[in-house]
């Protein structure tokens, strides 16, 4: 099927743009690096983001465009002892959406670079927070990210992000830099999810938000599925974002994650769709989560991560 891009049209219809997407090459974007990994048990994407610069990967992404800036690390607060996982992943994220919200709010994009998926919480929360008007969401990732306190096997947070951002978990995560909810859920689409326990199935159903589970994306295609969930998350939003769990991949060509989980999305595909999303006005960031450095195989999933920004620029 054919990706019919509206905003890719002049006024008149007669001068196309996007073709190129040079509109988004010179839209002002800024790298953050969030280097979290205590809302896993396994505790190795912290090292992610320096694993991407020690790739050359972030110098590889700012020599795409003079627009694209690396501006910093998040890093966890040194005075909070790792085991109080839920004090340094409330602290960390406070600081990431204090840096998000103020480029958000410029009319800039953000591309964080994780990190475990908890990062989530603070990405989108500062996004929120700098946003004129709702957000969107749209969720690619193996897992549905909707556990509470409450339902979690494992009590770790990179579970818990997108309950957090519906308005679900604890006060201290789900109202952090702002009120809750951060998300709506007729906003959200969650896309690739093929493992997940039934207390965040029942979550998600009760609040309507729209899962495509993978299932559905390899009969319909994934192009297809992610042009109806970006329909979906900018219809009634002032801005969107795209948050990419790496896992939703498939191992075989992202083995450097924190939870892999067989049977996912190719990457290339992955990247093709980028391709026609990077040049909508309204995509405010970019997210991709759970790069773990230290199982990556032959810089596959660094490389992949470089993929998928630059496909975001038509690169
Ligand atoms: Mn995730």
């Amino acid at each position: 099927m054919a990706w019919q891009r509206p905003w890719a049209k002049a006024p008149d219809g007669e001068h196309p743009i996007g073709e190129a997407n040079d509109a988004c090459v010179t839209t002002p974007t800024r790298i953050i690096g969030a280097a979290i990994g205590v809302g896993a048990q396994d505790t190795r994407c912290q090292y992610g983001p320096d694993g991407l610069c020690e790739a050359g990967i972030i110098d590889r992404l700012q020599g795409l465009s003079p627009a694209i800036v690396w501006d910093r690390f998040v890093r966890p607060d040194m005075a909070i002892a790792d085991s109080d996982a839920p004090a340094q992943i409330v602290t960390f994220c406070e600081r990431l959406a204090a840096v998000v919200a103020p480029i958000v709010a410029q009319d800039k994009r953000v591309w964080v670079v994780g990190g475990d998926h908890s990062c989530a919480i603070g990405t989108w929360s500062g996004a929120s927070a700098g946003l004129n008007g709702p957000l969107g969401l749209i969720w690619v990732d193996a897992h549905m990210d909707s556990h509470t306190p409450a339902t979690s096997p494992s009590s770790a947070v990179h579970g818990m992000p997108l309950a957090c951002l519906l308005g679900y978990g604890p006060a201290s995560l789900v109202e952090l830099g702002g009120p809750s909810p951060k998300l709506r859920p007729e906003n959200v689409c969650l896309v690739g999810v093929r493992n997940f326990e039934p207390e965040e199935a029942r979550l998600l159903d009760e609040l309507g938000v729209r899962v495509f589970h993978i299932d559905e994306v390899k009969r319909r295609g994934l192009s297809v599925v992610m042009h109806e969930a970006l329909d979906r998350c900018q219809r009634q939003t002032a801005g969107f974002g795209l948050t990419i769990d790496l896992d939703a991949i498939d191992p075989v060509d992202a083995p450097g994650v924190g939870s892999p989980e067989s049977g996912g999305i190719y990457g290339k595909d992955l990247a093709k769709s980028l391709e026609q999303i990077g040049d909508h006005p309204n995509l405010v960031g970019v997210e991709i989560a759970e790069f773990n450095p230290d199982k990556d195989i032959d810089s596959k999933t660094a490389e992949l991560v470089y993929r998928l920004l630059a496909s975001m620029v038509g690169k």
